[in-house]
């Protein structure tokens, strides 16, 4: 990759946070009209521009989660990866995977198979800057600055059949570098799915960095999905396969533990986890909990999918 700028890891920690903030404070205005032509190019790839993840212009429906920003510290090394342990505290074994020369395969029900490398997939899209709130389905959550590109433009790429109705993605699976793939009772690699119509809205966001930066690995470099009216563990990390099917996809935890983690998996406080409450969750690093909103606080945006859903989803669409 070619940095305009010095890469964010050789910057210490302080420079690198005011330096963003400044930089996100500069685009907002620009993205409202106000500033002075410092908006990322319209329409320009961040390959063809020549910018880094940190040129993200700041996209100005999602600058303010309405909620205080998790930090860097707490977020990027309390993380859930299970490829790398079952604890939170997984950063530094995580730090084993390697994305160099990582590829994504297209293929199901597309017009035509295909492999892509991630740079050349970053080199056609336009990036930008999201601050989102995050909320794992173990009643903690988070707030964080992702930089990437909605998902509905890799669908555009990939050109799906207009039979598909969902979308399924796959992180790798490599059991020498990821230590608890050698544990046969789980069932590898993580899988995850949407509907064509959740893939297509706006908030399903395809993440390949945060805090301004490249994405940690902790956070599932090179390229991550984040779908903030979902529970966290839709969210599937380092995706190295994407396949469009007619039919449901089963991910990992529902083949797990299907009465627990289903696919729908939308967050609501009403409805609460066999196990524990979903009516309340706490921010990390904060002291107290805070009220859990129905859609993570997102109903604006994903509310409309959901009007014609079978009756027998029931109970199974929150869970
Ligand atoms: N491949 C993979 N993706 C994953 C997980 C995982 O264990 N493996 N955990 C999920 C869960 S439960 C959550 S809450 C989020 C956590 O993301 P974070 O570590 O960036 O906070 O990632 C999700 N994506
Ligand atoms: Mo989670």
């Amino acid at each position: 990759m070619h940095y305009q700028r010095r890469p964010s890891w050789a910057l210490p920690e302080a420079a690198v946070t005011s330096e963003h903030l400044f930089l996100n404070r500069r685009k907002v205005l620009a993205g409202m009209g106000l500033g002075a032509g410092l908006l990322a190019l319209p329409g320009r790839g961040r390959a063809e521009a020549g910018v880094s993840p940190l040129e993200a212009a700041m996209n100005p429906a999602y600058a303010d989660a309405g909620r205080e920003l998790t930090s860097e510290e707490l977020s990027s090394t309390y993380n859930n990866f299970y490829e790398f342990g079952s604890s939170k505290r997984i950063s530094q074994e995580a730090q084993r995977l390697d994305v160099n020369g990582w590829t994504i395969k297209i293929g199901g029900m597309v017009e035509e198979e295909f492999e892509i490398g991630f740079e050349d997939l970053m080199g056609r899209m336009q990036m930008e800057e999201r601050i989102v709130r995050h909320r794992c389905v173990e009643a903690w959550s988070m707030v964080v600055p992702w930089t990437g590109f909605p998902l509905s433009e890799l669908v555009k790429i990939a050109k799906p059949l207009s039979s598909a109705k969902y979308i399924k993605m796959q992180t790798f699976l490599d059991p020498d570098v990821a230590t608890e793939q050698r544990a046969a009772w789980w069932p590898w690699p993580y899988t995850e799915g949407l509907t064509m119509d959740e893939a297509m809205n706006e908030l399903s966001f395809m993440v390949t960095g945060a805090y301004g930066k490249e994405l940690h690995k902790q956070f599932g470099a090179p390229m991550r999905l984040h779908t903030p009216w979902k529970y966290g563990f839709k969210s599937i990390k380092s995706i190295d396969r994407i396949e469009f099917t007619d039919e449901r996809p089963l991910s990992f935890w529902e083949e797990l533990a299907d009465a627990e983690y289903g696919f729908w998996a939308n967050v609501n406080p009403e409805v609460d986890h066999p196990r524990w409450s979903q009516a309340e969750e706490l921010p990390l690093g904060a002291e107290e909990k805070i009220p859990t909103l129905l859609y993570n606080g997102y109903a604006e945006q994903v509310a409309d999918m959901y009007g014609n859903l079978p009756e027998e989803v029931g109970e199974r669409f929150w869970r």
